[in-house]
């Protein structure tokens, strides 16, 4: 059989020009102060009071939070700067991050 017998291919895939996105999600511990974690969300995630003190709520009674989603490099940048300036000062306070569905 010679090649020129194989059809060539016509259809091509369609794939998706969206980029996967990546949750912040905010963990919950024991010793860091409430107000801090207020302080960081709305520095690092621009929140208004009002929404940093829902979001700090929500972790700290459910242990978890999801803080917002960005693509990968924002997720993992905003999330080892808020991790940072609770360590910075002395505090576990703790941001990881997760592909969505
Ligand atoms: N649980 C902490 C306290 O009682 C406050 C806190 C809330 C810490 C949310 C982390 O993600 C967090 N001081």
């Amino acid at each position: 059989m010679a090649d020129t017998d194989l059809k060539p291919r016509t259809e091509t895939k369609k794939k998706t020009q969206r980029p996967r996105l990546y949750k912040v999600i905010l963990l919950n511990d024991d010793y860091t102060p409430r107000e801090f974690v207020v302080v960081v969300l709305k520095k690092v995630f621009r929140m208004s009071e009002e929404e940093a003190m829902h979001v700090m709520m929500t972790a700290h009674t459910k242990d978890v939070c999801v803080v917002a989603v960005y693509t990968k490099d924002v997720a993992e940048t905003k999330a080892t700067e808020a991790t940072d300036l609770g360590r910075e000062n002395g505090y576990p306070l703790m941001f990881t991050t997760e592909p969505e569905e």
